[in-house]
């Protein structure tokens, strides 16, 4: 039997350039990437994003907009990661750093993509081109992918 996590990440956008955070510890430590996590009972995801966002950045996002939907399966685990990708230039305060992240802007042209999970490089530039997205990715252990495939969307 298979089960689903619904996740979140969110993207702070500015003209040229993208807030990202490294996270310091659990799941994709190590790796520069968006804020979000689990949704938790009683809330959408909507406010789920909204809420990893403020926690893990000490940013609050006025607004939310969708940019992509992906699924994510590892070789030998039932467990389906369901990740809701969102972005916004409608936020008030400055990022701090927290327990599990470490915030720095980057420029659009020079994301590090060899410190972050292999897919991000392959949807970014939908993100970066206000495309709308839906994706599929197969990984063997944390770096490998197996297979993928991902396409653009009206909406969501
Ligand atoms: P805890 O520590 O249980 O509170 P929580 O913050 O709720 O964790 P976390 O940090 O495990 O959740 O969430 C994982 C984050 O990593 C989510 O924002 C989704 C993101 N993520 C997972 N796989 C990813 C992948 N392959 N590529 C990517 N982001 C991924 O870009
Ligand atoms: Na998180
Ligand atoms: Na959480």
């Amino acid at each position: 039997m298979t089960s689903k996590k619904i996740l979140t990440l969110v993207f702070v956008k500015e003209p040229g350039k993208i807030l990202l955070g490294m996270k310091k510890r659990g799941f994709g430590q190590g790796r520069w990437n968006g804020f979000g996590g689990k949704v938790e009972k009683g809330e959408t995801i909507l406010e789920g994003a909204k809420r990893e966002l403020l926690e893990e950045s000490g940013i609050t996002a006025n607004s939310l907009n969708r940019v992509g939907l992906i699924n994510f399966e590892f070789e030998n685990d039932p467990v389906i990661l369901e990740v809701h990708i969102f972005k916004t230039s409608d936020c008030i305060g400055s990022p701090i750093e927290t327990e599990e992240m470490r915030p720095q802007w980057y420029a659009e042209d020079s994301i590090p993509f060899n410190q972050m999970w292999p897919d991000d490089h392959l949807w970014f530039p939908y993100m970066f081109s206000n495309k709308i997205f839906e994706a599929y990715f197969l990984f063997k252990g944390m770096d490998v992918i197996v297979s993928h495939w991902i396409k653009e969307m009206k909406n969501l």
